[in-house]
């Protein structure tokens, strides 16, 4: 009995593989196993051998099988461990090869962009796309029946019939986000708004969604004198030239006053274009003094503070810096323009690294 016992016990320590552990089960306590054979043999012995050797074979038989399962369960354990080793996977590395992807041009004049006004001390603040009319428009001194509210193609979001409340909108321009910043940080205030606006338009210079920046400081004894040397930093640091010349030309916006439009001095030399010297004059922003109005509908009082405030298009500026033709393929999603006016995604703009490439 002893010798059975150690042989199956071996046996079952040895087995490698669940087939081995059962042969060895089959062999020790199957049908026809050595330890069943032995226990019919009980029939054949005399009442005392069986009172002996009867309760011996049952509980060797119940000592092979917990062997036999803690043995399985350690097989298991084992080929468990043996897959995660066999199957690791580093889920931090690239799902795609490098240098497949690029960084669209739109997302890479907005990191520029950021960079420079960063280096200023500007923040970045962002806000929802749709928005309420009172945000978009009433906020910003342009009222129900003001002609910019029609001129501006604003796309509505549906109401329910007999719904009566004032309309969402999607943001025709980021200052709604200003407006948001202004209720909530109050002054002083030092931010631009970058992101994605609509407004229902489209031909070869048009597009119904399209991306702007727009610049915001409120403080105490800010002037125009402010605006302009930003916006003369800003130029001179976006198109990596030493010198700049801008223009500031009388225009009118409802949300400032007064406005201007800035022209920058430039010329285009077979398509090329050259910044701080030449003959022309390129529109590239509007800008102004914040109303009145607009500082009130954000919170501020406008007898303690004053503000500048400015807008540009980013797909306009892109197109400029970067000399892209047409501003339609920006949407596209064309993989062999995107590889072509792509920036490496690894490649980020910094004013230390250099801007421009
Ligand atoms: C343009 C002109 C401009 C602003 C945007 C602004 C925002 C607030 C208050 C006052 Cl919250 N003004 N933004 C001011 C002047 C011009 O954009 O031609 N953009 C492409």
């Amino acid at each position: 009995m002893q010798e059975l016992r150690d042989k199956y016990i071996s046996a079952i320590a040895e087995a490698e593989d669940e087939a081995a552990l059962e042969s060895v089960r089959l062999a020790a306590v199957g049908k026809k196993g050595e330890v069943s054979l032995k226990m019919r043999e009980l029939g054949k012995m005399t009442p005392e051998e069986r009172q002996t050797v009867g309760p011996a074979l049952n509980a060797l038989k119940e000592e092979v099988n917990s062997a036999i399962a803690a043995r399985k369960t350690a097989l298991a354990d084992a080929a468990l461990e043996e897959r995660l080793r066999a199957e690791w996977l580093d889920v931090t590395l690239p799902a795609r090869r490098r240098g497949q992807g690029t960084l669209h041009p739109v997302s890479q004049v907005t990191e520029e962009v950021t960079a420079i006004f960063a280096d200023m001390g500007f923040a970045v603040a962002e806000g929802p796309r749709v928005d309420t009319d009172w945000y978009n428009f009433d906020a910003l001194n342009i009222p129900s029946h003001h002609p910019a509210r029609a001129e501006m193609d604003t796309f509505y979001m549906h109401r329910a019939e007999g719904d009566n409340r004032p309309p969402h909108v999607l943001r025709t321009h980021t200052s709604p986000v200003q407006v948001r910043t202004m209720e909530k940080t109050g002054a002083p205030v030092r931010i631009i708004c970058p992101g994605g606006v609509y407004r229902a338009d489209y031909d070869q210079t048009h597009t119904p969604m399209f991306h702007q920046v727009e610049g915001l400081v409120v403080d105490k004894d800010i002037s125009m004198a402010h605006l302009k040397w930003v916006l003369e930093e800003f130029v001179k640091a976006f198109f990596n030239v030493e010198h700049a010349e801008l223009r500031f030309r009388a225009s009118h916006f409802p949300f400032t006053e007064p406005s201007a439009e800035v022209d920058l001095r430039c010329s285009w030399d077979k398509g090329q274009l050259k910044v701080g010297e030449g003959d022309d004059w390129m529109e590239i922003l509007g800008s102004g003094m914040v109303h009145p109005k607009v500082l009130a509908a954000g919170g501020i009082d406008p007898e303690a503070y004053q503000g500048f405030a400015f807008g540009m298009g980013i797909d306009r500026i892109a197109m400029l810096k970067y000399g892209i033709p047409d501003l339609r393929a920006f949407f596209d999603s064309d993989l062999r323009w995107l590889r072509h006016y792509g920036f490496t995604a690894l490649d980020q703009p910094t004013l230390h690294g250099g801007l421009a490439r």
